[in-house]
């Protein structure tokens, strides 16, 4: 197998380049055309292709290294038949057409003006490119141009660069927009010369910087996702170039970065001199995603939205606040349960439309007849709180008003003819909802028996998936805590939720007197977008009708 140096070809008018990127490593396998390196002046990117194909068996430069026509930059072991075959010329091995080596960007010729007149700009010799894009426009009607000001930059597959102007004075005409392709020749813009006469073209106008332009007009804005914070730590993005300026990336990363919509001048560059490269754009759009980062077109549609717009939440970043400065701190983590439950709440709080309805229920008879069975039931060892009543409640509630035993899924919604109820449980910790499975078909015993043993698997720590999934509706009781009302947040893809407090003796009037009854305050939260107020409003009168005469379960 033969050796062969691959080097760099004729790159025109630069004299030395820096090596910004090394593209390959040893044992990379290499097609010829592959791009090696990039090397940037401060004109031009370009990348430097392989002029052979093979296996890279070692790389003669770094980032940083200076290199020109010659250089060598990497030993390939050639594949094939193409092994025998003699290494390119040392001197300039000829670049893929169209892939390399973008010859100097000459002085554009100016065609001559009449004093106070317009010269058409043209696009100079650009070497070896028959007909490259046009990405960017950089100047427009009106501007005040001087000689060697960049007016747009064209890109190939594999360089990219900026043309200048050859005169001094006001665009009047541009004679070229983005997407077109240009060659040696094309008129770029009519523009009016300063003070009455046509400046002289420079000798020589050097390729235009490739890292002076404003940000790409075709990046189109990264929509974002209204997501949960990202579990990782992504890095910050606050844009490195100057305004006005496009920072610095190689053509294909600028590519990259068109095809993902990512505005470039927005994304902060880890590479040397502040370049931008793939891992940055990769972080860019995670960012984006996550929510960690909004692109400014985004910030830009954010007051639209809150003024009516219809998209994002124009929410204000969360407050970083250095509690040390005000007094003694300590660290304590998030349980997995808080971790868990808590992105959950968060989720159902903010896409679920919320609306509380409070309501009372006099439980005075059904207070004294829990009492009385709790009585006659000592020896079974069940104790019945007021929370086995309101699951049967809850159930029959469910037959009545069935909309609220629903799940939305899209436009659709899903109707269930089972009735399998959740509590939510408090555990040290942190919430857990437990499922009462058909409790239709179950007595106040069994289900009293069945949640009594759901809590203390929940406080142990030991409940499975299975334990808590499934549930149409939830009650969440703090009854035996206290409170008055509260508001529940719904347990997604559940549609309400009834929330307990705890009951007290409050007097009643009952068309003659005020008379102490024992009052349990109701707090029934329910999804505007499948259950209506009055609707809410009647579960509630029924739900407490219930508790006030349990018989009425039975009708
Ligand atoms: N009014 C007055 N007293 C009530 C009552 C009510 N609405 N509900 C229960 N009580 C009483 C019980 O009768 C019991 O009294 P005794 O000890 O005298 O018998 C006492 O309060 C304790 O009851 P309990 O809480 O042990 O039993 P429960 O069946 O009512 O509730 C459970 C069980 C697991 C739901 C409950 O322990 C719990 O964890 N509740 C918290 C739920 C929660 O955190 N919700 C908030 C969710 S939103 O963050």
């Amino acid at each position: 197998m033969a050796l062969v140096e691959v080097q760099v070809p004729d790159i025109g008018d630069f004299d030395e380049v820096g090596v910004i990127e090394v593209l390959v490593k040893v044992g990379d396998t290499v097609k010829v055309e592959q791009s090696l390196i990039t090397v940037e002046s401060d004109k031009a990117s370009m990348e430097i292709p392989s002029s052979q194909a093979g296996v890279v068996k070692e790389i003669k430069v770094a980032v940083g290294d200076k290199v020109k026509q010659g250089s060598v930059v990497v030993v390939v072991e050639a594949e094939g038949a193409a092994a025998a075959a003699p290494a390119p010329a040392a001197a300039a091995p000829a670049p893929a057409p169209g892939a390399a080596a973008p010859a100097p960007v000459a002085a554009p010729a100016a065609a001559p003006a009449a004093a106070g007149g317009s010269v058409t700009v043209v696009v100079p010799d650009i070497g070896d490119f028959d007909e490259v894009a046009v990405i960017e426009v950089l100047v427009k009607v009106g501007d005040t141009v001087k000689v060697e000001q960049s007016l747009i930059t064209v890109e190939s597959d594999k360089a990219s660069m900026e043309i200048p102007s050859s005169t001094a004075g006001v665009v009047e005409e541009l004679l070229v927009k983005l997407g077109d392709k240009v060659a040696k020749g094309t008129a770029l813009a009519r523009v009016k010369t300063v003070g009455g006469a046509a400046a002289p073209a420079p000798a020589l106008a050097a390729a235009a910087p490739a890292a002076a332009a404003p940000a790409p007009a075709a990046a189109a804005p990264v929509q974002a996702a209204v997501s949960a914070a990202p579990a990782v730590a992504l890095p910050a993005h606050q844009p490195t170039a100057p305004t006005g300026q496009l920072p610095h990336a190689s053509p294909s990363i600028r590519k990259l970065a068109r095809e993902l919509g990512v505005p470039l001048a927005e994304v902060k560059g880890s590479g040397a001199k502040g370049r931008i490269v793939e891992a940055d754009i990769q972080g860019f759009v995670k960012a984006v995603m996550a929510g960690a980062v909004q692109t400014a077109a985004q910030k830009a549609v954010a007051p639209a939205a809150a003024a009516g717009g219809g998209s994002g939440l124009n929410v204000l970043a969360w407050p970083k606040v250095d509690f040390d400065k005000f007094g003694p701190t300590e660290r304590k983590e998030l349980s997995r349960i808080k971790k868990i439950s808590g992105a959950n709440l968060h989720r159902n709080w903010v896409v679920i439309p919320h609306v509380t309805n409070h309501d009372d229920a006099d439980i005075t008879e059904l207070e004294a007849f829990r009492v009385q069975l709790n009585k006659e039931n000592e020896k079974a060892g069940i104790k019945v709180t007021m929370l086995a009543f309101m699951i049967k409640a809850a159930v029959a509630a469910l037959k009545k008003f069935p909309e609220f035993n629903s799940s939305l899924d899209g436009d659709t919604l899903v109707l269930k003819n089972y009735f399998h109820i959740g509590f939510a449980a408090d555990t040290p910790n942190g919430l857990v909802v437990p499922v009462i499975k058909d409790a239709d078909k179950k007595g106040i015993f069994q289900i009293s028996a069945e949640m009594s043993e759901l809590a203390k698997k929940a406080r142990d720590g030991k409940l499975g998936p299975a334990d808590m999934s499934g549930g149409c509706f939830s009650i969440s009781s703090l009854g035996g805590i206290g409170g008055k009302y509260f508001t529940p947040i719904i347990n997604a893809p559940e549609v309400a939720i009834m929330g307990v407090c705890k009951s007290s003796i409050e007097p009643v009037w009952d068309g003659k007197a005020f008379q102490p009854r024992l009052i349990l305050p109701l707090s029934l939260s329910w999804d505007h977008r499948v259950i209506d107020g009055a609707a809410a409003a009647r579960f509630n009168v029924y739900f407490a009708s219930l508790l006030a005469d349990f018989r009425r379960i039975a009708l």
